[in-house]
């Protein structure tokens, strides 16, 4: 049993305010619902950062401005097609470049290094799987220049100052000179975002109600799936869309394995997500608090979206 699950699962639901970590969304069926989510169109983010990594590419390494080989260090890298593009403007450039992939998956590692090496046969890739800051540790040893790559606005997950708690153990890691690029997502007009999460299919309720799924199979839980609902909703003030799971009836719920059983009133909630939307000017800020300096923000032409360049 994954002891870390069953101990935040326990704490998240005994809490007087319910909770999950939207980190335990990605098991093997998450991680594909998850490709399902970015391939709606409602989901413009994927496809955002996309045409930054396509369209900009050499404007990006331009403003990195390394004078020789350099590690691309990407974090979550999950199966790597929006870095591709990115890549492969390096490759065609006979840019010398080490890549260094890492996710806490295997199987997303596997598929990414298998597709690399068919689609870019001259990339040098070590891939790495594990935790992120282990690996980051050794990493950033040595003399060679490095870019961290945090894409795909994996940063909006993170409330306030947990998300500066991690950017600056980033910076604590990284050398002087070293870039960070960073995706987020950008403020916009609020029903462009909300369709986004609280799309018609059903796809976004799939992801998070596979949260139940998940307990009934790892912790032997009683989860009715028909006795629950998905709800979210984006604060335009605040740039938070928050997703909650929501018990349709008084009902109680046994983790078998755990020996516990969980109380729920009828409409009560369970928060499972904050996906923060930034301002240019909060991205600023929070890169200063970190110790990093702006370079540049990249952004897609609907403004939607920024890969945002900074530097230690
Ligand atoms: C992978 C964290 C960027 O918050 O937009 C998509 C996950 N959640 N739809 C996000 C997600 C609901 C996504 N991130």
């Amino acid at each position: 049993m994954n002891e870390t699950f069953a101990k935040d699962v326990v704490a998240g639901l005994t809490a007087k305010e319910k909770h999950l970590s939207s980190k335990y969304f990605y098991d093997t069926n998450g991680s594909r619902i998850f490709q399902e989510i970015m391939n709606m169109p409602d989901y413009y983010l994927t496809d955002s950062e996309f045409e930054i990594l396509s369209l900009q590419a050499k404007q990006i390494v331009d403003a990195v401005a390394f004078d020789k080989p350099f590690n691309i260090i990407e974090l979550g890298a999950g199966d790597g097609f929006k870095t591709f593009k990115l890549l492969e403007y390096l490759v065609n450039e006979h840019i010398v470049f080490n890549y260094v992939p890492i996710d806490i998956s295997q199987e997303a590692i596997d598929i990414l290094s298998e597709k690399l090496h068919e689609r870019l046969p001259e990339l040098s890739i070590k891939p790495q799987v594990g935790d992120y800051f282990e690996i980051l540790n050794e990493k950033f040893q040595g003399n060679t220049p490095n870019l961290l790559l945090f894409l795909g606005s994996n940063i909006g997950n993170y409330l306030k100052d947990d998300a500066i708690n991690l950017l600056k153990l980033f910076n604590n890691v990284m050398n002087s000179g070293d870039k960070l690029l960073i995706g987020m997502d950008l403020k916009k007009n609020p029903i462009t975002i909300k369709n986004a999460y609280d799309d018609k299919e059903g796809i976004t309720k799939r992801f998070n109600i596979n949260l139940l799924i998940r307990m009934n199979r790892e912790l032997e839980a009683d989860f009715k799936m028909d006795d629950f609902d998905f709800y979210c909703y984006y604060n335009p003030e605040t740039g938070r869309v928050k997703s909650y799971i929501v018990s349709l009836k008084k009902q109680t719920v046994l983790l078998k394995k755990l020996n516990k059983t969980i109380e729920f009133n009828q409409n009560e909630l369970i928060w499972t997500e904050l996906s923060k939307k930034y301002s240019l000017s909060e991205i600023e800020k929070l890169a200063e608090i970190s110790g990093f300096q702006t370079k540049q923000h990249f952004l897609d032409c609907k403004h939607y979206f920024t890969d945002s360049l900074w530097e230690k």
